[in-house]
């Protein structure tokens, strides 16, 4: 089992998508372990995207996602990691494949409305980063032998 750091960025929250985005979480399977909505300091903002700094598209990022609150899940599946990017879509909305969240609710990348973790090491970091341990439940849905093999 994997567990992979979503958030819904400002645009999602002020779009009134929160509730679509999440659908598409939940109907893939994916089962949500940690859920809040924050409004997300300069701070946080700058520890999440250190890997970005210096880029040219840093500070407006941190603009962006500091500039209206945000709802952070921590997902939890098989492959979590890999499946919730696809359903994310491609970093530039209009290269996002049509039924990705990008692809269908999005049109540039500095709006992509949803941060997804890109890797085992980065998900565990950006988890432990977000949610505290005891913000994590652990439970088993009545579904899971539905959707898990
Ligand atoms: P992703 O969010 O798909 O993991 P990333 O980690 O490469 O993409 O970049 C983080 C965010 O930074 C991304 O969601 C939007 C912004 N960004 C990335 N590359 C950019 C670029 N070339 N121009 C403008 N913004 C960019
Ligand atoms: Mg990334």
């Amino acid at each position: 089992m994997e567990r992979t750091l979503i958030i819904i960025k400002p645009d999602g929250v002020e779009r009134a998508l929160i509730g679509p985005i999440i659908s598409k979480f939940e109907q893939r399977g994916l089962k949500i372990v940690g859920m809040k909505l924050m409004q997300v300091s300069d701070e946080l903002a700058r520890k999440h995207y250190a890997v970005h700094a210096g880029k040219p598209f840093y500070e407006p990022l941190i603009e962006y996602i500091t500039s209206a609150p945000v709802v952070v899940m921590a997902l939890e599946g098989p492959q979590a990691i890999q499946a919730a990017r696809n359903t994310i879509g491609a970093t530039r909305p209009v290269e996002a494949a049509p039924g990705s969240i990008r692809g269908d609710f999005g049109m540039m990348v500095g709006r992509n409305l949803v941060h997804g973790s890109d890797s085992p090491e980065n998900a565990a970091a950006e988890v432990a980063l977000w949610f505290e341990p005891s913000e994590l439940i652990d439970y088993t849905r009545a579904v899971d032998s539905w959707i898990l093999e």
